[in-house]
């Protein structure tokens, strides 16, 4: 399938160019929905040092602040005011940004292993050493099955570097565990819906909204900077907040409604509100009848889906649910039944994630003020390098006719072709792994593990020993994010911006940026000219000059606001033409029902635990992110391990005490390590909660390894969305076990 066009390119292609976007002056004062605290001069004085331009890496929010040091030693991190990620505040994981500069377990010099996989024996190597390892290697790989035989996963700013090398090698198998752990299925139903995807930042317009809907999504928990600052706005003015959450989150205690639904049964509900909003005829009858295809099939779809219905399903009582679609009828359109982002849940995902998509555009939320805003981007051009070679193969080919909707590559896929390709012209040999724990991170860690056996290179870029440097043939230590450039921060959001990274600190002992890494992989495989400045400086200010800006002001500046040249709010009741097949919001898709799936989403019940197990939930914590932070020694101060949440009568019914330590047991028999109890009532009986990125295995990690538990190791099963290849993660049941010794 080729792939859609993103609304930019749409309005590009429909002749309303918004190309050559124009610098703002340094007069102009910057737009921002937010109070502007001083201006960064202010701010510079305050450290004796001077301070240096940051966007953050501890999550992919990447606020924008300052590093400030004291006599050459690290001071703080604050947030840089002009930057509408963070609006001059950092959340606490930023802050703590300093402990993974200081982090005596840091990866220190490259590393080669010595004995076999999984022993986690290393030598230590020079960086001469290590490229030539490596780039012998890939050759051999090239020669023996083709360039497409390698494939790199990535998370995080270094990420793009190494995509550069892989892709001029000759390989496509580019995958990040963000799409098919993530919010893959959260994009391909916006895009299926509204021809446009979410993205990140979300284009929720929570600042001005009038009603919140969460579906499980938990803001404050889930510490995305600029988004909990909007929650808390949209509270404090007013705004009617519904979470439905099996749990009582952060985001339910801040809720005039909390609808505790049965795990795996939201989309029943979904589709009773569907239904109340229709019967009723509370939907926005202008907006329907002009931008959307499709509405009177859904209305026949629907009509069984009474909230008597889906009282049994979801034990949410029928009145609550009237009330609640009554709530957002009258907030209508500045209403956004949010659409999550970690959405991977059940593996009917897209489906779920589509329901909510057409609850949005039947209260006409889309494009409209306190709903979604179209969200834009600083168009900054990149020098040019040759076109890269097309791969004769790809992942996909592996796979004929599966996840057919899947417009990028998925991990999960990757990692299983790895184990056992299904064809027999196609494998795959070698991985780069950047940024990302595969182990704790892909679900199925045993089949993780089989994949690396089969491979002839593995090479991890990390900054930290992690679970999957230990399983590396080649460890290349990055320096942190305080350490170095990396590329330009130009997210999507609401006015369009530049926010600079550059390093406060030179790099601690032998440990490098990746763009000087993938420069040198890139010589040493006669790459060179896809790199076209061997300095990443030079290749900034190549940049920033294209307009009209310059590496020396940004550091300056931290974050350049451009210009709003368009409307955000772009519904406004003339005719509009969707990036869909119809042109228009797709209630009913044609796409899905082409490919053998359901055109609209219908209910389809998930198997139940059995006696004595409970569903396994996982989520976060505010003050860490995934398990990038549980070894920093700034933030597991705030907090060492996970606990199981379990609910007071099941506790009661195991004579498990609060505060004792237990293990958990999956239905596979695999047992976790032990991890501390929390009997609460803000948790349902049925199910138990943990916070994910704990419980470490890697015994170089002196704070984070074996405290706590960690939920992947008890996913061992996963339900795959036979649409675009999510993998349902919620699907593993757990029992108890008292004994921990
Ligand atoms: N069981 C389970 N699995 C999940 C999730 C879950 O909740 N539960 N969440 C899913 C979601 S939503 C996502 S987005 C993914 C995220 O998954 P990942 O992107 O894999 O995130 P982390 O587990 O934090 O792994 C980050 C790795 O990057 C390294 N790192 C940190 N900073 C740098 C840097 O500057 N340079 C380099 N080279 N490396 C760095 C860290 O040391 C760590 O090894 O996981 C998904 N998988
Ligand atoms: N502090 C912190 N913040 C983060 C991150 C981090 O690591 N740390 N990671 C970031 C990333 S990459 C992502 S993707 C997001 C993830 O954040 P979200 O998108 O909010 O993640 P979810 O996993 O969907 O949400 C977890 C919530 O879902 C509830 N839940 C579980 N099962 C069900 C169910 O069947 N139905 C309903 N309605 N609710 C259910 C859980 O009780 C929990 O409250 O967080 C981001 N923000
Ligand atoms: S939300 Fe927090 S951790 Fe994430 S980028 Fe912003 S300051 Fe850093
Ligand atoms: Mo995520």
């Amino acid at each position: 399938m080729g792939k859609q066009l993103n609304r930019r390119e749409f309005i590009k292609i429909a002749g309303m160019g918004v190309g050559g976007m124009a610098l703002a002056s340094s007069a102009l004062k910057p737009f921002s929905l937010f109070a502007q605290p001083a201006v960064n001069e202010a701010l510079m004085a305050t450290g004796s040092g001077g301070a240096t331009p940051t966007y953050c890496e501890i999550c992919f929010w990447k606020c924008a602040g300052w590093v400030h040091k004291k006599d050459g030693q690290p001071w703080k991190i604050i947030g840089n005011p002009d930057d509408t990620h963070s609006n001059g505040r950092f959340c606490p994981r930023g802050t703590g940004g300093i402990g993974a500069y200081l982090d005596p377990d840091r990866l220190k010099t490259p590393l080669i292993r010595v004995e076999e996989r999984g022993k986690q024996v290393f030598r230590e190597a020079s960086w001469d050493e290590a490229f030539t390892y490596i780039a012998d290697k890939m050759q051999q790989i090239k020669e023996k099955y083709g360039a497409e035989s390698l494939a790199a996963f990535t998370h995080g700013s270094g990420g793009s570097y190494f995509k550069n090398v892989i892709r001029a090698f000759g390989s496509n198998n580019i995958a990040a565990p963000s799409y098919a752990q993530c919010r893959g299925p959260r994009e391909e139903a916006y895009l299926m819906t509204f021809g446009e995807g979410v993205g990140s930042p979300e284009r929720t317009d929570i600042a001005n909204t009038k009603c919140l809907v969460l579906i499980g999504s938990h803001i404050g928990e889930n510490m995305h900077n600029g988004q909990v600052q909007e929650f808390t706005q949209a509270h404090m003015s007013g705004a009617t907040v519904i979470t439905v959450d099996p749990r009582f989150s952060t985001a339910a205690s801040k809720s005039k409604y909390w609808l505790p639904i049965k795990p795996a049964t939201d989309t029943a509900l979904l589709l009773a509100w569907i239904h109340v909003i229709i019967e009723e005829e509370l939907y926005d009858k202008e907006y329907v009848k002009k931008y959307t295809y499709g509405f009177e099939e859904l209305k026949k779809a629907v009509r069984h889906n009474t909230p008597e219905w889906a009282y049994p399903i979801t034990t949410i009582k029928p009145h609550v649910i009237r009330q609640t679609a009554r709530e957002m009828a009258a907030a209508a359109p500045s209403v956004i039944i949010h659409p999550g982002r970690h959405v991977t849940w059940y593996g009917d995902d897209t489906q779920r994630v589509r329901a909510g998509a057409i609850l949005n555009a039947l209260l006409g939320s889309w494009g409209r003020r306190g709903g979604f805003y179209a969200p834009v981007k600083a168009h900054v051009p990149k020098p040019k390098h040759p076109p890269y070679p097309k791969p004769k193969k790809e992942w996909r080919d592996a796979l004929p006719g599966k996840y057919p909707l899947a417009n990028l590559s998925l991990s999960t896929a990757i990692r299983d072709i790895t184990v056992e390709s299904p064809v027999d012209d196609f494998a795959i040999k070698g991985w780069f792994v950047y940024g990302t724990n595969l182990i704790q991170t892909l679900p199925q860690p045993e089949l993780t593990k089989k994949a690396i056996q089969n491979l002839d290179l593995l090479v991890a870029i990390d900054i930290m020993p992690s679970e999957i440097t230990g399983w590396a043939d080649v460890v290349l230590p990055e320096c942190t994010y305080l350490e170095r450039y990396d590329d330009l921060r130009t997210s999507p959001g609401r006015i369009p911006a530049i926010a600079l990274r550059a390093p406060a600190f030179e790099p601690k002992y032998n440990s490098k940026p990746a763009y000087w890494m993938a420069v040198q992989l890139a010589r040493r495989l006669g790459l060179s000219e896809y790199f076209p400045y061997e300095r990443i400086e030079d290749y900034l200010d190549y940049r920033l000059k294209a307009v009209g800006s310059s590496l020396e002001e940004m550091k300056k500046l931290g974050v350049k606001n451009l210009p709003l040249e368009e409307d955000l709010y772009f519904l406004n009741g003339e005719p509009y033409e969707f990036a869909t097949p119809s042109g228009k919001i797709e209630l009913y898709s044609n796409t899905l029902a082409e490919y053998g799936f359901d055109p609209i989403p219908r209910y389809e019940a998930h198997e139940e635990p059995p006696d004595g197990f409970y569903r396994l939930l996982y989520g976060r914590a505010p003050m860490h992110s995934f398990g990038r932070t549980t070894n920093n020694p700034v933030l597991t101060e705030l907090k060492i391990e996970n606990e199981v949440w379990i609910h007071p009568k099941v506790a009661r019914e195991w004579g498990i005490e609060n505060g004792s330590y237990i293990r958990l047991e999956n239905q596979d028999s695999v047992i976790s390590n032990k991890i501390k109890v929390k009997v609460t009532e803000r948790i349902r009986h049925d199910c138990v909660y943990m916070v994910h990125g704990f419980g470490h295995t890697q015994k170089q990690l002196h704070r984070g390894f074996n405290r706590g538990a960690d939920d992947t190791q008890l996913i061992t099963r996963v339900k795959t969305d036979p649409i675009m290849g999510g993998t349902g993660m919620r699907v593993n049941f757990v029992t108890f076990r008292k004994e921990v010794a």
